[in-house]
C-alpha cells in the first residue's frame, strides 16, 4: 500500500516519524534519524538558550511505558538552525523542528527565526511543555494560549506550523482549544504530549523511579494510547476541515498506527519505542502496519483515515 502523506505541501514518504521526546537532543541523534526508516527527522524542543535539563535520574523505562522529568535538555534553537542544512544535504526526507518558550516573546522570536532564516520544513510548536516547575502548561491557559497562536500565525513565512497539545480530559477543553485553532492559521495539530504528574513508586526499592519535580513524571506508551486516541478523534470532530492531525501515544507496532488513522490521524509520531528499540522501530512497525493492512484487504490511506466504524 501506499504509504505517502502530504502535510500541506511537505512530502513524506511514509506515515511514521519520531516524536519531539526521546533521541533527538544531539548531532548524533539526528544523524541517526537521518540514516533510519523514519519518515522525518523531528528535533527536539528547542529553547532561545541551551539548557542541560534536570538531573538525573530524569527519563526510566518500565514495562508499560516510560515516565519523565527531562525539563528541555537542548543544544539551543541556533545550533539547530545551523544544522538543518547537513541534514537535508542528500534530501531524503523532511527536518521538523519543534520550539518551545518561556515567555511569549521567545515563541515569537524563535517562530520567526525559524520561518524567515532556515531551511526547516515543518514547525511545531509545543504549548505543552510540561516539566516548568511553577508553571501551568501553557494550552491549559487559552488565554495565554491564544496571545501566542495570534502572534505567530501573523509572522510572514511559507512553513507549516502546528501546535503539540497536552492531553485534554474534559471535552469543554477540547472545545476552547479547537475554537482558537479555527480562528487562526494552523496547519496541523499533535496529539498528544505526554500525560502529566505521575508517579511510579518501585516496590522493591520503596522508592519513586525519577528525582526530578518531587519524583512526578510524564507518562508515555502503553499508559496513554487510549488517551492519546480520545483526543485525536476529539480534534478530529471539531477541526477535520481545516487542520491536519497527527498521532502520538502509545505506539509500539503496526496495530497501534492502524488505531491512530482510524481515530483520524493521518500521520504518526513514536517516543519511547525509539529510546527503548532504537531506531530500528521506523522500519519494523511501517512493516508490520503494511502486514496488517494486506490482511484486512486495505488498499490506500484514505480507506482507513478517520473511519472508525459506528457502534
Ligand atoms: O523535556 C521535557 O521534559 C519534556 C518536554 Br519539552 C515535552 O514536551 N514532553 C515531555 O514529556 N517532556
Amino acid at each position: 500500500m501506499n504509504t505517502e502523506m502530504n502535510i500541506w505541501n511537505v512530502k513524506f514518504e511514509d506515515i511514521i516519524y519520531n516524536s519531539s521526546g526521546p533521541e533527538c537532543t544531539t548531532l548524533a541523534h539526528l544523524n541517526a534519524l537521518w540514516a533510519s526508516s523514519s519518515s522525518a527527522i523531528m528535533i527536539k524542543s528547542c529553547s532561545p538558550e541551551p539548557r542541560d535539563g534536570n538531573p538525573t535520574p530524569r527519563y526510566v523505562e518500565t514495562d508499560l511505558g516510560s515516565i519523565n522529568s527531562m525539563w528541555l535538555p537542548n543544544l539551543w534553537y541556533k545550533e539547530y538552525i545551523g544544522y538543518i542544512p547537513k541534514l537535508k544535504q542528500d534530501y531524503k526526507k523532511p527536518v521538523v523542528c519543534s520550539i518551545v518558550g518561556f515567555k511569549p516573546q521567545d515563541f515569537y522570536d524563535l517562530v520567526t527565526a525559524f520561518q524567515q532564516d532556515s531551511d526547516v520544513d515543518m514547525l511545531e510548536v509545543n504549548l505543552s511543555c510540561p516539566n516548568v516547575v511553577g508553571k501551568p502548561q501553557i494550552a491549559y491557559d487559552f488565554e495565554a494560549s491564544e496571545e501566542i497562536i495570534k502572534n505567530i500565525c501573523a509572522i510572514p513565512g511559507d512553513k507549516p506550523i502546528g501546535l503539540k497539545l497536552p492531553p485534554y480530559f474534559d471535552p469543554i477543553h477540547v472545545d476552547a482549544m479547537a475554537n482558537i485553532i479555527l480562528k487562526y492559521d494552523i496547519d496541523f495539530v499533535t496529539c498528544i504530549n505526554s500525560v502529566g504528574n505521575t508517579l511510579i513508586i518501585d516496590p522493591e526499592t520503596e522508592q519513586p523511579l525519577i528525582k526530578p519535580k518531587g519524583w512526578l513524571g510524564w507518562l508515555g506508551w502503553d499508559y496513554i494510547k487510549p488517551i492519546a486516541l480520545a483526543n485525536v478523534r476529539w480534534f478530529y470532530k471539531r477541526i477535520w476541515h481545516k487542520t491536519k492531525i497527527i498521532g502520538c501515544g502509545g505506539i509500539k507496532n503496526g496495530v497501534d498506527v492502524f488505531e491512530h488513522l482510524l481515530a483520524w490521524a493521518s500521520i504518526v509520531q513514536l517516543g519511547t519505542i525509539l529510546a527503548k528499540e532504537g531506531p530500528g522501530c521506523f522500519a519494523r512497525i511501517s512493516r508490520e502496519f503494511q502486514e496488517y493492512m494486506d490482511k484486512k484487504w486495505y488498499t490506500s490511506l484514505d480507506e482507513i483515515i478517520g473511519n472508525l466504524k459506528e457502534l
